[in-house]
């Protein structure tokens, strides 16, 4: 696709092209400035430079294309609501979660200015009409996971066609049984969007699809537990994001052959780390693509990120959908128990398996620190802090809790604590 071929697509899409061409204009300067200076990058890494590369081109276009072919698209923000049902329904589904500050103004003309970032970049996507993928679906789906989210929907809402899913804040049988008939209505909602019937079939094809992404995205992690690390941790991430709106088999089939790569740096213990580079896990709220900065500042500070305890990170690829059962209620049983019972989100109350899961990554990762990432403005993160902290010391694991949002003023900052915090690692 050429340039004037998006231009053309992005107005078709009713568009605001002027101001979105700023976004354009400065998105490969980030992406040069995190990504390109790297040394010794991967080859398999081409395929996300392409992707990102044309990042509101090349995936956007074959979605509208598939949407000619009468195919369905349909966004979510949250990890929580089961892809399965809508690529069983025959749909497409796409994250949307933003990560950049360029649509924050436009969610704070909506929202409250003391509202997280993620929210406010989201709707100021929509309203200011600067992000396609926010044209093109037919269906925004939304869960009852933060207050701040639940109330954006009902904005959103007013401008979008939204779906709520009301994800239980407990984890009790109850809990279950009540998200099991959440996810039996939404795939009555997709059937008919579609106009498909979900069958034994597509649903169960569709379990083994996004989990054969899934352990690719495990695969590749697994890379980060070895001395010589073969990826960078920004790198990973950059893939994790791209997960949630690529193609999933082509996805899959790309990750894949990068591990392949992988396996042979392995062979030959190569590492893009030099020796003595201390061991980082992240854990806390989601990075949304393009939020890279934590990433880069850790990678340029001393320090390799070696896992992310996050929804951009392992609680999305950890757990897989049981394949066993191809009735219709053993799948339907299955993806409420993957949904709800393995995902640890601070929205849920206790949420001990997450602080459990947080301790058993770092060992397993062998990170030498963890630094506790919150978004600004997320209360409910913010707050399990004081146990996430609290687990992390009396396992003897340094740790450090930093609050940023999608802006660069603490930019510095950032980087003088996390600098100080890293070379406390090495004493
Ligand atoms: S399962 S983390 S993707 S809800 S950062 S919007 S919680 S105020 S994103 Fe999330 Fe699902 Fe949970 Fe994961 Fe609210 Fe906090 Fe913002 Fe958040």
């Amino acid at each position: 696709m050429t340039m004037s071929d998006n231009h053309k697509m992005w107005a078709d899409l009713g568009m605001d092209v002027e101001t979105h061409d700023l976004l354009c204009e400065a998105l490969p300067q980030a992406f040069g400035d995190v990504f390109l200076t790297q040394e010794n990058r991967p080859k398999g890494m081409d395929y996300y430079n392409m992707v990102v590369g044309d990042i509101h081109g090349i995936r956007p276009a074959e979605l509208i294309q598939a949407q000619k072919n009468g195919q369905k698209v349909v966004g979510t923000f949250c990890i929580h609501v089961p892809d399965e049902v809508v690529l069983g329904s025959g749909a497409i589904a796409t994250g949307l979660c933003s990560g950049s500050q360029f649509w924050v103004p436009g969610g704070e003309r909506v929202l409250p200015t003391a509202t997280c970032p993620l929210i406010k970049a989201s709707l100021g996507a929509r309203f200011d009409k600067t992000c396609p993928f926010f044209r093109i679906c037919d269906l925004f789906v939304g869960e009852t996971t933060c207050d701040g989210k639940k109330k954006a929907w009902e904005i959103l809402a007013t401008d979008a066609p939204m779906y709520i899913m009301d994800i239980p804040q407990m984890k009790r049988p109850e809990d279950f049984d009540k998200w099991e008939k959440e996810i039996k209505n939404y795939m009555v909602k997709l059937e008919e969007l579609t106009g498909n019937k979900i069958t034994e079939e597509s649903l169960h094809e569709a379990i083994v699809t996004l989990n054969n992404k899934r352990k690719a995205l495990k695969r590749l992690n697994e890379f980060r537990k070895l001395d010589n690390i073969p990826i960078s941790g920004r790198d990973v991430l950059l893939i994790t994001q791209i997960a949630f709106y690529d193609d999933p088999k082509r996805f899959t089939q790309m990750t894949n052959a990068l591990c392949d790569e992988l396996d042979k740096r392995k062979e030959e213990n190569v590492s893009v780390f030099e020796a003595g580079t201390k061991r980082i896990l992240l854990t806390g709220t989601p990075l949304s693509i393009p939020n890279w900065k934590l990433h880069q500042i850790v990678e340029t500070s001393g320090g390799a990120v070696v896992c992310e305890e996050m929804c951009t990170g392992i609680r999305y690829s950890e757990h897989l959908v049981d394949e066993e059962a191809t009735d219709m209620d053993g799948m339907i049983k299955n993806l409420t128990h993957r949904y709800l019972g393995n995902i640890n989100c601070a929205c849920f109350t206790p949420n001990d398996a997450r602080i459990d899961d947080i301790i058993r990554l770092a060992k397993e990762y062998r990170a030498d620190g963890v630094i506790d990432v919150n978004l600004k403005f997320c209360n409910i993160y913010d707050t399990e802090g004081y146990f996430v902290e609290k687990a992390l010391e009396e396992a003897g694991i340094p740790c450090i809790g930093i609050e940023t949002d999608y802006t660069d003023e603490d930019a510095e900052q950032l980087k003088t604590r996390i600098g100080a915090f890293i070379e406390m690692l090495g004493k």
